[in-house]
């Protein structure tokens, strides 16, 4: 009916059960679902619960022959937007209710987008880091780390505010979000936690990865920042890897773990939480080496680690 339209040019995806509608719904971004409940391997109003769990600014119109007055109402409440009887649909009807939906929809995204961003630096906010953690979660298969969190805290920024204002502190944690948004990856997600405090989720398989990352990141903020008086800005950074079973709040906590320790370390630093225990990032220290290396410069290192050359 939507594809006959003369009206409204729809761009439609046909899929014929719910599992891969939401595998749709986890990789790419729609206006609208309409959910037919009965599909295959569909548990009916439950899935129409899980799809508006995961997806709560895509709204759904649930299809039935059902006609029953509870049905339409337990759809509701499962988080259909609005329930349409097959028997009485209308392809004018159809066409109608879904460009109204969208254009509905347009405005609240707006207003969703606003609400997960931070004024101040206009990255995500904590609510974005929440939002963009469940999705990660939700698309990794199987049972191995896909990707870690970093938290990274400038150092000792209240001196910052107390020596040059609070205005040049504003200034500080902008840079900052600017700088690890550009030592990030584009499908990384950079947030402000709150105060001086940043969250990054990065795609990241192994703890040697997640050394490397954490280090690009943590030392994206060592820099100067203005004209005499210069604010010499630097800060710490705790990662881990996000496991299957990780909740936020649980990855969060070794992540602060490892933050806390470069702290204690004495800033500047990162460290990174394995799961079990804690370990410094090394940074490999070229100085002693008498040479200036250049743009186009290849250099080869061995590592001694424990007992073994790498
Ligand atoms: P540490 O190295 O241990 O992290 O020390 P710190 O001084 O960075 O940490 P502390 O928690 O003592 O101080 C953080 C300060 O950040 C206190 C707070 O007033 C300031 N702050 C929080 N949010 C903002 C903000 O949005 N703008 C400015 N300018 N300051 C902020
Ligand atoms: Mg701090």
């Amino acid at each position: 009916m939507l594809r006959r339209s003369r009206d409204v040019e729809f761009e439609i995806d046909h899929v014929h059960t719910a599992a891969e509608a939401i595998g749709k719904l986890d990789l790419n971004s729609y206006d609208l679902v309409i959910f037919d409940l009965g599909l295959p391997d569909n548990d009916g109003v439950a899935a129409i619960h899980r799809i508006s769990l995961a997806h709560p600014s895509t709204p759904v119109f649930v299809l039935s022959g059902d006609e029953r007055h509870e049905i339409a109402i337990a759809a509701i409440e499962a988080g259909a937007q609005d329930f349409l009887p097959k028997q009485h649909l209308a392809g004018q009807l159809l066409t109608r209710m879904a460009a109204m939906s969208i254009a509905r929809q347009k405005r609240l995204r707006t207003a969703e987008l606003a609400s997960l961003t931070d004024s101040l630096t206009g990255i995500g906010n904590r609510r974005a880091t929440d939002h963009a953690f469940e999705r990660r979660q939700r698309r990794r298969v199987g049972g191995s780390p896909v990707f870690g969190l970093a938290m990274i805290d400038i150092d000792r920024f209240k001196s910052i505010n107390d020596l040059y204002g609070h205005d040049v502190g504003d200034e500080v944690i902008r840079e900052v979000a600017f700088k690890l948004s550009k030592a990030s990856d584009p499908d990384w997600d950079v947030c402000r936690h709150g105060g001086e405090e940043f969250t990054v989720l990065f795609s990241s398989s192994s703890i040697e990865e997640t050394n490397l990352i954490a280090d690009r990141l943590q030392s994206s903020c060592t820099f100067s920042h203005g004209a005499a008086p210069v604010a010499r800005v630097t800060a710490s950074c705790g990662a881990t890897l996000v496991e299957h079973d990780d909740t936020f709040r649980s990855a969060s906590k070794r992540a602060d773990y490892a933050l806390y320790a470069s702290k204690q370390g004495g800033r500047c630093r990162s460290f990174i939480h394995d799961g079990k225990s804690i370990h410094p990032v090394t940074r490999v220290d070229l100085s002693p080496f008498a040479f200036a290396p250049s743009a186009d410069t290849t250099v080869a290192l061995a590592f001694r680690q424990g007992q073994s050359k790498v």
